[in-house]
């Protein structure tokens, strides 16, 4: 599939009419407010949330958790990214142009439904990372602004007719990824990249959707969302580099 999107096109600062008509809508919008809203809830006073990763501003935290013998321990990590906005930032993660460039797990990347320019469905396979089989996910994608200067990108499993789940050589995972962002900058002044901060909260759960090694993906969890982290707010900085800021 070919990406046909505007690229240079920033997250609407409002929801797209497109979208409100879509099947999808109520899921999108349900799902939506409650991983924005559980995003900003801190994990300092909530039991069971332990520290995995910690490095300058970034701290991620994991909840230990298995169904069945499955791991599905869910993911909280809190950045801080001066110099960039969060509709800079949403804009970089929700668009599929930039994807290969941030995202280092990924294999392939297909756009199977273009719904609206603040939401795409998308089909992607993973690199195999052994001793586990390869994973495919199918989920739609949306990004919204919301009060405080803030933009969110939501990513949840769906399901599509023309992509069934499990029948090449890949395992379908679940999954429900949250990356929500705020910035703030000082009162009373003009934000411009030397005064505007960005605090991030990405959430992540993630159904392995068959059977893999505890241990072992406890430990690509470990090495791989640090990375993708570091990478991906590295890779934003960047991009923004030179150009004029956009709020
Ligand atoms: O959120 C991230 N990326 C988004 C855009 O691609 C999207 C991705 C969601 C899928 C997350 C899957 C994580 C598993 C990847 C490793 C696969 C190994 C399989 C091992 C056996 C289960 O929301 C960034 C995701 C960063 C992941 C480290």
């Amino acid at each position: 599939t070919e990406v046909t999107r505007d690229e240079v096109e920033l997250p609407p600062p409002a929801i797209d009419n497109r979208l409100t008509v879509h099947p999808l809508w109520p899921e999108i919008d349900r799902i939506s407010t409650e991983q924005i809203q559980a995003a900003f809830e801190g994990v300092g006073g909530e039991i069971g949330w332990q520290l995995f990763a910690e490095e300058g501003d970034m701290r991620m935290y994991r909840r230990e958790m298995e169904v069945d013998g499955m791991v599905m321990d869910p993911l909280k990590a809190m950045h801080k990214v001066r110099g960039v906005s969060a509709r800079e930032m949403c804009h970089y993660f929700f668009n599929p142009r930039y994807r290969y460039e941030w995202e280092t797990t990924l294999e392939t990347m297909n756009i199977v439904e273009d719904i609206s320019t603040d939401t795409l469905v998308f089909h992607q396979t993973f690199k195999r990372i052994w001793p586990a089989s390869q994973r495919d996910a199918l989920f739609w994608s949306h990004v919204r602004s919301a009060p405080q200067h803030t933009y969110a990108v939501t990513n949840h499993s769906t399901t599509h007719a023309d992509y069934p789940a499990n029948t090449g050589a890949c395992i379908r995972l679940i999954v429900t990824v949250c990356l929500a962002c705020r910035s703030t900058f000082p009162p009373n002044e003009t934000p411009c990249r030397e005064n505007i901060t960005t605090s991030i909260a990405y959430c992540s759960t993630v159904n392995p959707g068959g059977w893999a090694p505890a241990g072992a993906l406890r430990a690509i969890y470990k090495r791989e969302y640090p990375k993708f982290l570091k990478r991906f707010t590295n890779y934003v900085v960047d991009q923004c580099r030179d150009k004029p800021l956009a709020i």
